[in-house]
């Protein structure tokens, strides 16, 4: 019983969100490095304000991130010793086509993720690779508008064959787009996309979902032909809606919110635009230009297993009253009142992740991969850079025993579960430093101060007898 004996216990991060070095190795600059902190964040990140370059008068945490572009072995060291089977991370695009359309590679980018997935396997980790997280290289942007082009599916596929071909053998798990659902909510950070006075932007937003989701599709395909070994997984920002009441309006508007969301990965799963999206589409006017084969490509090239992000379960209602009250998180959300939450207002549910599990399993039948679940939170570290962090092996002994039973329980099939931000990283809802979700601390805050040591925290050894007892002691002593 319990976890199967091959389970993938590790740990996740982003290259945008703990690399740095954003010009090192011939990088180009992309979208996710002009987010600032603080205000105006939210704005860009929404695509709401424009910003093509670094401004005077903000900080970009992504620029330095935790450094990890110099010191990935230290730090795959001490995934490596805590146990992980794997580690997820993500290709910076702009390190591999640093303006997104060039012919050819570039090597040095090519060799810095090389190097980083020997080293994974010499600790006996096996790299789970996030294509695109988030990031777009800002030459797209500006010349094709980013994913709003259709030419972005090419530069796709490029990257996408470039890296299949070059990493076999050291790579076998890949995600296509870090929660892709999340065009919808935070479309620049997402997918690159701004938009211009008084268009229709869902209409853009869709095609740009077509655009990703083909890309998706052909990716697959690629991975799949260059080594038939290559396991390709769609990856949801998931968190299961509640009705607020029993009153079927509230239930009826929970169930549409969930479409919306599950939308992208009846696509990528199920091969086919779901009935209900393709009528809602219609109704509001939104017409998705397609290519003669896109179709064809959807239904003959779907994933192989689900992976998700899960940090909370949402709320839905009617009432005007409640839907003024909504929870800090880019997924606005009623406030439940059953639930605590974290310091940045989000709710925490560990039932609502066994709930989550159950629905996805219901609905596709295939693999499921928990690739970041966790807490962010202040963390105060003694001087030797010790941090006593019960709140945070709290909330993830309690997850990992709702996704126990979703296991055993429910016969819910689990492939693994990665932790998000294994060590501390740049926050990509705020920017904060200070919002940590590691076992490992890192010396740095938000305005940049700090040595960039990096020390264990109590989690640390925690989640290494978790992953030596494979999810069977979650005591904490
Ligand atoms: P931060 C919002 C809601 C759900 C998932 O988020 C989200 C976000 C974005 O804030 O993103 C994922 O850093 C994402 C990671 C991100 C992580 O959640 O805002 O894949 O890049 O860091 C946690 O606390």
């Amino acid at each position: 019983m319990g976890f199967r004996e091959d389970f993938l216990w590790g740990g996740a991060t982003a290259a945008n969100q703990c690399e740095g070095g954003y010009q090192a190795g011939g990088r180009g600059l992309a979208n996710v490095d002009l987010a600032p902190l603080g205000k105006d964040r939210n704005a860009v990140i929404t695509g709401q304000k424009k910003m093509f370059q670094f401004e005077e008068g903000y900080t970009y945490p992504a620029q330095v991130g935790i450094d990890m572009y110099h010191r990935y072995k230290e730090d795959i060291a001490l995934f490596g010793e805590m146990g992980f089977k794997t580690y997820r991370l993500s290709i910076a695009w702009s390190r591999i086509f640093p303006k997104g359309d060039e012919k050819e590679p570039n090597e040095e980018g090519l060799l810095f993720y090389e190097n980083l997935f020997k080293e994974c396997h010499k600790h006996g980790i096996e790299p789970l690779v996030t294509i695109t997280h988030f990031d777009c290289p800002m030459h797209l942007v500006e010349k094709y508008g980013a994913w709003r082009s259709r030419e972005l599916v090419g530069f796709y596929e490029n990257l996408c064959r470039v890296l299949f071909t070059r990493y076999k053998g050291l790579v076998k798990y890949w995600l296509t787009f870090n929660e892709i659902n999340m065009i919808l909510h935070a479309p620049f950070m997402g997918a690159g996309l701004y938009f211009e006075a008084g268009e229709n932007q869902e209409q853009v937003k869709y095609q740009a979902a077509h655009h990703e989701l083909v890309a998706s599709a052909i990716a697959t395909k690629i991975a799949h032909e260059v080594d038939p070994n290559n396991q390709v997984g769609c990856m949801l920002a998931a968190g299961s809606y509640y009705p607020y009441s029993c009153n079927p309006e509230d239930v009826f508007k929970a169930q549409q919110a969930d479409h919306e969301n599950y939308f992208f990965i009846d696509v990528q799963s199920r091969g086919e635009y779901p009935a209900y999206a393709l009528k809602r589409l219609e109704r509001e006017g939104i017409q998705i230009e397609m290519v003669d084969g896109d179709l064809e490509l959807l239904k003959n090239h779907t994933v192989d297993f689900i992976s998700f992000s899960y940090y909370s379960s949402r709320v839905s209602s009617v009432d005007p009253e409640l839907l003024a009250k909504t929870s800090g998180n880019i997924f606005a959300s009623i406030k439940n009142p059953y639930l605590k939450a974290s310091e940045w207002g989000w709710q925490i549910d560990p039932l609502g992740l066994r709930i989550t599990m159950n629905n996805l399993y219901d609905r596709y039948q295939k693999p499921l991969f928990i690739v970041e679940n966790g807490l962010g939170a202040v963390d105060i570290p003694d001087e030797n850079g010790y941090v006593v962090d019960d709140y945070r092996i709290e909330y993830l002994a309690a997850h990992i025993q709702a996704m126990k039973d979703a296991v055993e329980l429910d016969g819910v099939d689990l492939l693994g579960y990665t932790t998000w931000g294994c060590i501390d990283l740049v926050s990509a809802g705020t920017g904060e430093m200070k919002k940590r979700y590691g076992f490992i601390y890192v010396d740095r805050d938000n305005d940049g101060n700090g040595t960039l040591n990096r020390s264990k925290k109590k989690s640390f050894d925690w989640y290494k007898k978790v992953i030596a007892t494979n999810g069977e002691d979650l005591t904490n002593e």
